[in-house]
């Protein structure tokens, strides 16, 4: 039974998925915390069904998974009633812990710890740059703010002195940031003057970046940043195009 490749819109019938104990991928294709939870069902190999969903006009059925209807979602179908998990890093950390033969978080405590606050400390430069990504008349200060927030992603990733904020393998924390410097580069396609991250300022942090993008999870479920402009200024528009995600790359 294959679903069909769309984003699944108020109206629309619940997809019929067999009974197989697979578990259930509820994403939206542009949407960075499902992109996460892409990430580590493909860093683990771990099958499931995917099901999209429109996020501007949401299926009634869809709150059956995710009570405030948001994505990620996933629903564990082979466990006894059938419960569905929410919230990207929740589902994140279960994962890691369900399917444990490819650890992603660190063991020690303290490490993990360290690691979630990272990852909350991505939200300046995300808060900051959003304007800019999908509004048309964006804060003057938008992209200033934006690279003062990066700013301790660089010091970090210097400071720990390895490939990845993970290690020397791509851990959680790398792959829980990732989708959002995914996005980053679509700046040069939606403002009208070429804009890239300043290669001094942000020397090791781009090196990171290039590395990521190298890996084999990340390149299963990355989108080129034309394909994110192209959503982004649908999404400016006032219309978001879910599905421009499917469309040919020529049609850029
Ligand atoms: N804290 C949540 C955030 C999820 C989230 O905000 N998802 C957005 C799409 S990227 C969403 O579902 N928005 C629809 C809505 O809020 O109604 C997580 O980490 O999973």
């Amino acid at each position: 039974m294959s679903i069909p490749l769309k984003h699944f819109k108020k109206g629309s019938r619940k997809p019929e998925l067999p009974e197989d104990g697979v578990l259930r991928f509820y994403s939206m294709r542009f949407c960075p915390y499902s992109e996460r939870a892409a990430l580590v069902l493909a860093a683990k190999k771990i099958p499931h069904h995917k099901v999209y969903i429109d996020l501007s006009e949401k299926p009634d059925w869809y709150t059956d998974y995710s009570p405030l209807g948001k994505v990620p979602a996933i629903q564990l179908t082979a466990v006894t009633g059938q419960p569905a998990l929410v919230e990207s890093l929740v589902i994140a950390e279960y994962l890691d812990e369900q399917y444990p033969e490819r650890k992603l978080f660190p063991t020690d405590p303290l490490q993990k710890a360290l690691d979630k606050i990272l990852i909350e400390r991505l939200s300046p430069a995300v808060s900051a740059v959003y304007p800019v990504f999908f509004t048309t008349n964006p804060p003057e200060d938008a992209l200033p703010k934006f690279e003062k927030a990066l700013d301790i992603f660089e010091e970090e990733i210097s400071k720990r002195g390895t490939p990845y904020f993970g290690g020397q393998q791509i851990g959680m924390v790398d792959y829980m940031l990732w989708p959002w410097f995914e996005r980053f580069p679509a700046l040069k396609h939606v403002l009208a003057e070429k804009y890239e991250l300043d290669k001094q300022r942000f020397a090791n942090l781009l090196k990171w970046r290039d590395l990521v993008a190298q890996d084999e999870a990340v390149r299963q479920t990355a989108l080129d940043s034309g394909v994110h402009a192209k959503f982004m200024l649908t999404r400016q528009e006032g219309k978001p195009n879910y599905d421009v995600a499917f469309e040919p790359l020529s049609n850029l």
